[in-house]
């Protein structure tokens, strides 16, 4: 009768088996995520701010007041989390828009 060979029935004999456990699975790894920030300063008009959230953020205007209301009252906010890639071109757009309209709003990016 035929029958599997075994760790335990070698014909290479008993207790001959060098053989470790190798771990082979792996942890699933999230891309790391960015939070947007807006810095408040003195200068840039509010509805400026408001317009910003709505524009680069897809923020509703009640969504984009209240945003722009909290980087008034306690200096910044996260506006948003995303990926490295989109985090910074959002940076960059708002920075741009800024710089054209000469205000010295800020945003910047953090890993979360
Ligand atoms: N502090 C500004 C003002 O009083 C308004 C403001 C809000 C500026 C949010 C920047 O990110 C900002 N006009």
């Amino acid at each position: 009768m035929m029958h599997p060979v075994t760790m335990t029935d070698r014909k290479d004999g008993p207790g001959t088996d060098t053989s470790v456990v190798t771990k082979t699975d792996t942890k699933t790894q999230r891309p790391p995520m960015y939070k947007v920030m807006l810095l408040n300063d003195d200068y840039t008009p509010m509805e400026f701010v408001v317009h910003v959230l709505e524009r680069f953020f897809g923020l509703t205007h009640a969504q984009a007041f209240e945003i722009m209301l909290t980087v008034h009252k306690k200096g910044l906010a996260v506006v948003g989390v995303f990926s490295f890639e989109v985090a910074e071109t959002k940076v960059a757009q708002v920075m741009d828009f800024a710089r054209r309209h000469q205000h010295p709003l800020q945003c910047t990016m953090e890993k979360e």
